[in-house]
């Protein structure tokens, strides 16, 4: 008798190439519930920070608190940093199921695996952008990076909603039904593991958020910015020279011009000192999630609203600087931050007049506003009636 032979595929892997006793639906579940929360948290405040930015004509944000902004992005930040063990080991969880076989079983099914592709790469890109662009590393990004984390966000969301839609019923029943712990006496347990990434988590939160929590400022070994020698105690972003302004600033002919609808003035540093001048304490609040708190003295932009016949209670301001290029040499300041009596153009910082860096002569500083909103080295301010 002639045998034909076997045609039909076999699995190139089976389960018994993943021998981790580790592995559990009820641990995937665990990580899955603190890696969605983690997700929300990011998109909720990465989505506000956007906004902030980009104002459509229905968003309003206020002036007060303060430091709300400071807290949201430094959550966003300390969240997006504690997502990378969780993700880590979520994905280690779950990667056998890569190789389940047959690959494709139904149209259904292969939407699903279409969607888990998608949940896989844009978390591991909104990680990876994040930690490179807090790190301020953007040799390895060849796209604008605001821009591709912005669209990631909605995938990775879009993608996470749809995953949790399919397991929902799986992470019911693992949660309430328990599962044993097989792992061998003297050897890592579930429970252990999930405190390791616990503790992993915590330690990478309690060595960054001193960037923007002060009393945890000593211990911030990994954090990108940290308080040290900086001028008047305040980070740079960009400094003087990178803006390519040190040859303006210290010419001696800076003029601020301030225009209204029928009015412009051009005031010098001797005039802005002459003004009335008034003293607040305001972080700056950097998109990357560092912080400092400063004290800045300098004119209120109502009063210069007022000089060039505008209503300050309805106004907006667009300011520009001296620095010629740059994706941040202007902003708008919209009405409830022209209004209020804590938005400066500062002269001085810690009492003394702006380090250069600081954007002496004069710079913006707002309440609750980003810092690439605080514009430095300002050179016009163009006020419009916004009743
Ligand atoms: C390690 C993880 C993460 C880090 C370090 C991080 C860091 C950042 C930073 C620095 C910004 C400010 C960008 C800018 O305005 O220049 C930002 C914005 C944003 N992030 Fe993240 N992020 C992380 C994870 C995530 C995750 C998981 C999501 C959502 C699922 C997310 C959603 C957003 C959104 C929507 C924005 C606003 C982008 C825009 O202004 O257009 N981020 N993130
Ligand atoms: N003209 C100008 N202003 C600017 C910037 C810039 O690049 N150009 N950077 C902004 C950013 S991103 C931040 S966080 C703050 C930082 O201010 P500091 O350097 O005084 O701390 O300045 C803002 N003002
Ligand atoms: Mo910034």
């Amino acid at each position: 008798m002639v045998r034909l032979p076997d045609l039909r595929l076999k699995p190139p892997v089976t389960d018994e190439s993943f021998t981790s006793p580790l592995r559990s639906t009820r641990l995937t579940a665990v990580l899955g519930i603190a890696l969605g929360l983690a997700f929300a948290v990011c998109f909720g405040t990465g989505l506000l920070s956007h906004l902030i930015q980009h104002p459509p004509a229905w968003f309003w944000w206020p002036s007060r608190p303060v430091g709300l902004y400071r807290a949201t992005q430094g959550v966003h930040v300390i969240t997006g940093l504690a997502c990378v063990p969780l993700l880590g080991v979520k994905l280690w969880s779950v990667y056998p199921k890569l190789f389940e076989w047959p690959p494709l079983r139904s149209l259904v099914h292969g939407l699903e695996r279409a969607s888990i592709a998608v949940l896989v790469a844009a978390s591991l890109f909104q990680v990876v952008s994040g930690v490179l662009n807090v790190a301020r590393w953007y040799d390895p990004m060849p796209f604008f990076f605001t821009a591709g984390h912005y669209w990631a966000a909605w995938l990775a969301i879009g993608a996470l909603l749809v995953h949790i839609g399919v397991q929902l019923p799986v992470v019911r029943s693992a949660l309430t039904r328990p599962e044993p712990d097989h792992t061998a006496p003297g050897t890592l347990s579930r429970r252990g593991l999930i405190g390791t990434v616990a503790a992993t988590a915590g330690l990478i939160t309690l060595s960054t958020a001193g960037q923007t929590v002060t009393p945890l400022a000593p211990i911030s070994v990994l954090a990108p910015r940290r308080r040290g020698d900086d001028p008047q105690h305040v980070p740079v972003n960009k400094t003087s020279a990178g803006a390519g302004v040190r040859d303006a600033i210290f010419a001696g002919t800076y003029l601020l011009t301030v225009t209204g609808p029928g009015r412009t003035v051009q005031l010098t540093l001797g005039d802005l000192q002459a003004l009335p001048q008034h003293t607040v304490v305001l972080p700056i609040s950097c998109v990357e999630g560092w912080s400092a708190t400063g004290t800045w003295t300098g004119v209120r932009l109502r009063d210069l609203a007022e000089l060039v016949g505008v209503d300050p209670s309805h106004a907006s301001a667009y300011v520009e600087s001296l620095e010629a290029q740059g994706r941040y040499r202007t902003s708008t300041v919209a009405p409830p931050h022209t209004r209020d009596p804590y938005t400066l153009i500062a002269l001085r910082l810690g009492g003394e007049p702006l380090h250069p860096d600081h954007g002496y002569p004069a710079r913006l500083i707002a309440p609750n506003r980003p810092g690439v909103l605080q514009t430095k080295w300002i050179s016009r301010i163009t006020i419009r009636s916004a009743s």
